[in-house]
Parts: structure tokens; sequence; C-alpha cells
């Protein structure tokens, strides 16, 4: 019996599904607008995940160019069947809603190579596949309701796939829109056959403070499905705004080897008031079945810090779990570009990188030369030693990103019209940008040690130049930047960064290394 820690993956991994083989359990989440996608987790025990791979790790897969931040790859659903994994997902673009749509891609190796997709006519997000005891596999996902009854009502379809074609054929049938009257958001839907019956998972009430999940059962797999009458099953919206986990829905079960079942839901940890800048995260509840229905978190009815799995051996967190602490090495799973491969703009060298500038920047969805981690912690030290002899507009330094218009930089400058090199914090503040603070380096192109240190919303930009002790350029309030305040649907990333800000450019900038270390 071991005690699992919640979340147990911290940070932005949201959307959860799961599925199990033999004894390994497989776990994905979703990425947005970054590279490479749909990171593929497994443990044999629930409570130890290591990540094995990406789902999308090829640009040729899918096209990410231009998405905008908080775009791109919402909410997959991974299962196993006849030897085959089988992912769908959603490429979503807000700006042009002809771009993107439902997939399918398959692997025999869940580490990889994942198929090309192949694409589902199916509108709406959040795709499920079903595999059926009887060979039928039918595919589920949301949608806004063709005939609304109620503003933002979503409805939940369901059509059979043609496993060879990967086409769906036959009628689509409709058959949820969430548990209660006039609610909105009705998504995330997973169906499951236990015992006979088929069961309709489905979250609602929309993915943040008033998320929740609720259940349907039917004797057939297109419906009628008739809902719980405990509907919502799981939320944590009662708890109000000081819960020490909200927004709790988007649940995926799966039955161990032992026959105790288990759900991933989705969470977030607020922290510094109603602020979550650690993203949603994956958190593990209990499940028992009760008069045929299941019962999430049994006796206590919410997520807790500390989960008792019984068949858990000693823990031993992955890195993607964030609790490995220090120089994040380039062959570190944690790294993440923007919309396409690092490789396209960067090169490991020793314990780092070199990162050929490019015209362009944070602010614009493509790929500039950013390198991240996500932001796992409340309490963290990330630390980037860099190295350039650049050119006046030309910065490298330390991102904290949000998305295009909301980020944070700590960068070195090639100084005013080459008077001399400089740090400058920057804050890009809903597309509009201040200086906070600078500092003067000097002539030269020795090294300098950038600090960006969270203490909750307090995010301190320190800069540490040769020979000289640590300055603080500057102080941000980490309000600003979260999800909350600045809408989406992603957590904090923390990264290296480089750029010429539009200017053609041969500079490589050095960063010779990058450490997060948390507190705890
Ligand atoms: C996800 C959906 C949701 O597809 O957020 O609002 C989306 N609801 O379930 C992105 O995580």
């Amino acid at each position: 019996m071991t005690l699992v820690r919640n979340p147990v993956l911290p940070g932005c991994y949201p959307d959860p599904t799961i599925c199990r083989v033999g004894q390994d359990f497989y776990l994905v989440t979703s990425t947005f607008e970054y590279f490479p996608g749909l990171p593929i987790f497994r443990s044999d025990d629930l409570a130890s995940w290591q990540q094995i791979g990406h789902v999308v790790d090829r640009s040729s897969q899918l096209d990410l160019d231009g998405i905008a931040s908080s775009g791109g790859l919402y909410a997959p659903t991974l299962r196993h069947h006849d030897g085959t994994f089988w992912l769908v997902c959603t490429l979503v673009d807000q700006q042009d809603s002809t771009r993107g749509g439902n997939f399918v891609m398959t692997a025999t190796d869940p580490a990889g190579p994942w198929s090309d997709p192949t694409w589902l006519d199916a509108d709406g997000i959040d795709p499920s596949i079903f595999f059926d005891d009887d060979g039928r596999v039918w595919v589920h996902g949301t949608r806004l309701a063709r005939d609304p009854q109620w503003h933002d009502q979503t409805e939940i379809w369901v059509r059979e796939l043609d496993p060879g074609t990967l086409q769906l054929v036959g009628p689509e049938h409709v058959v949820w829109n969430g548990a209660l009257r006039d609610v909105v958001w009705a998504e995330a839907p997973h169906l499951y056959k236990v015992d006979g019956t088929y069961y309709l998972l489905a979250a609602e009430g929309g993915t943040e403070f008033h998320h929740a999940v609720s259940v349907a059962r039917a004797d057939s797999v297109t419906g009628p499905y008739v809902g719980n009458k405990g509907n919502p099953v799981l939320t944590h919206r009662h708890l109000g705004r000081r819960s020490d986990v909200a927004a709790v829905g988007h649940a995926d079960l799966v039955e161990a080897a032992d026959g105790t079942w288990w759900a991933v839901v989705l969470g977030t940890r607020p922290y510094g008031g109603y602020h979550d800048n650690l993203g949603r995260e994956t958190f593990l509840v209990p499940v028992a079945w009760e008069d045929g229905w299941p019962v999430f978190a049994p006796g206590v009815g919410r997520v807790t810090s500390e989960v008792e799995v019984p068949f858990a051996g000693q823990w031993r967190p992955g890195v993607a779990q964030g609790r490995a602490s220090g120089t994040v090495r380039p062959d570190d799973p944690r790294w993440t570009s923007l919309r396409r491969p690092a490789a396209e703009f960067a090169s490991a060298r020793g314990d780092g990188w070199d990162l050929r500038l490019g015209p362009s920047t944070l602010s614009d969805p493509l790929t500039p030369a950013f390198l991240g981690v996500r932001q796992q912690h409340a309490e963290v030290d990330v630390r980037a030693t860099v190295r350039a002899a650049l050119r006046a507009e030309e910065e490298v330094g330390l991102a904290v990103r949000q998305s295009e218009d909301d980020h944070v930089r700590l960068v070195v400058t090639g100084g005013d019209g080459g008077s001399g090199r400089k740090v400058v914090a920057v804050h890009r503040r809903r597309g509009v940008e201040s200086t906070l603070g600078e500092l003067s380096l000097g002539q030269g192109d020795d090294a300098v040690e950038l600090t960006m240190r969270a203490r909750g919303q307090d995010y301190s930009l320190l800069a540490h130049g040769s020979g000289a002790g640590p300055v603080t350029v500057a102080v941000v309030d980490g309000r600003a930047l979260d999800s909350v305040t600045t809408g989406g649907f992603v957590g904090l990333w923390i990264g290296a960064y480089a750029s010429s800000n539009g200017r053609p450019t041969r500079t490589i900038a050095h960063l010779e290394r990058f450490d997060y270390v948390p507190t705890e």
C-alpha cells in the first residue's frame, strides 16, 4: 500500500486520458500549441509516471504554424485494442474554424512512432473512441448544439467508426446535453461497458470553476442514456474559490489488473487568490461501484492530496512529475518548443543548447527560439546561464510564457545602438509591452546568469553578471499571467528565449545551462 501524492502530474497536464494494457497504465494529456505534442506516460502502479514519448513528434504529422496560444491540440482519448494503441484528438485553430478538426492516430508501440492523422468527418471537440465487445467501434465527441435551447448548450454525439477505413459510418446519435438543466459545455465524453451496461462519463459546467463530472447509463451504446440521480458525481465548485483544489472535471476511468477502479481528472491548485499559474494538472481519484454506478472518492467525495493505492510500489517519481531538481539537460523530456521542433533553432551542446536567433518573437504565433518547461511548482528558482555576442535589438535570456500577448522576459540585449550590453525585464501584458527594469552590464560577451525566482505570486527577476552578485531587476505579480486573468487553457511555461526582433541575423547564443530548482 502506498500513499500517492496528488497531483500525479503537476503543471500544465490537462484533459488526462488513461488506458491499461496488462499491468501497465498509459496516460496522455493536451498540449495546445506546444511541440512535441501529447506526451505519453507509462506507470505500473498509477503512482510513478515515466514519460515514454510523444504522440506528435514530427511536424509532418500536424501543422501547428500560426495557431495562436490555447489553440492546437485539445483533449485526446487513448485506448488500446487488439495490439494497437488508438488516439483520437482535435486540432483547433480558434481564428480559422476551417482548419484542423478531429483525427485518429495509431501506434503499435506507445512510445512511437505514431501514424499520421486520419481526419474524421466530425466537427466539435473532445473525441473519444469505444471498442464494443461485439467488434463494433464507436466514436463520440461534443459540439455546440445544432438546435440550442439555451446559451452554450452542447450535445454529445455517438457514431460508428469503420476500423478498416477509419471513416465514420451510419447514422449519428445525439445522446446527452449534460445532467443539469441549462448546463453549459457537456464535453469530454467517454463511453465504457461494465457488466453489460454502457456508461457515458462527461464533464459539464466548463473547464473552469464550475467544472463537474456526470455519468449516465444505457442498455444500448446509442442510448437512451439515463443520468445518475446523484449528478454531478464529482465537482469542487461547491467548495468555493478558497479550496486547495478547484475546477475538477474531465474524468477518464480505468480498471486496474486487481479489479479496482480509478479515475484521472484535471484540477487546479489556486494560490495567491483564485489564480492557477500551474495550469490544469492531472489528479488521481479512487472509484468504487455501488448499485451499478461509479462512486468517485467514496466516503470523501473530493480530490485529496494523497490517495492510497493498494498495489503501488515505492514512490519513484519520474522527471516529468517535476520532482527532479537541478539542471534540465538536452535529453530531458520536459523540453518543449512552440509549434515546431526545437531542432529547427537549437542544437544540444554540453549541458545546454546553442540557440540560433531568428526574426520571430514570442508575440508571433510562430516558432521563435523558445525552449521551455512547465512551471510545476509555486516556489521555484529557474536559472539560465547565457553567453552571446549580440547586435543591437537582439536578445537572449529567460521568458515566463502564458501566450503571445502575455509573457515576461528577462533578457540580455545587445544594448542601444551598440552602446553596451544590458539586462532588461519586459512585461508584455494584453499585448502591450512595458520595461520593468534594466541593469547595465558593460561591454564584452561573458556569461550572464538570469534567474526567475517564483515565491507564490511574486516572480523576482534577477541578473548576475560575472564577478557581481545577483541583482533584482524587477518583481512581477504572477497574477497578471495566469489563465484566470488572461483567458485561455494553459499554465505557465518558463524557458530560454532568443530573438533578433524582426531583423535578419546569424547570431547564435549559447545557453550554457538551465536549472529548475523547486524549494520543496
Ligand atoms: C477541452 C475541453 C475544455 O477540449 O477545455 O472547456 C478544452 N473545456 O474539455 C481544452 O482543454
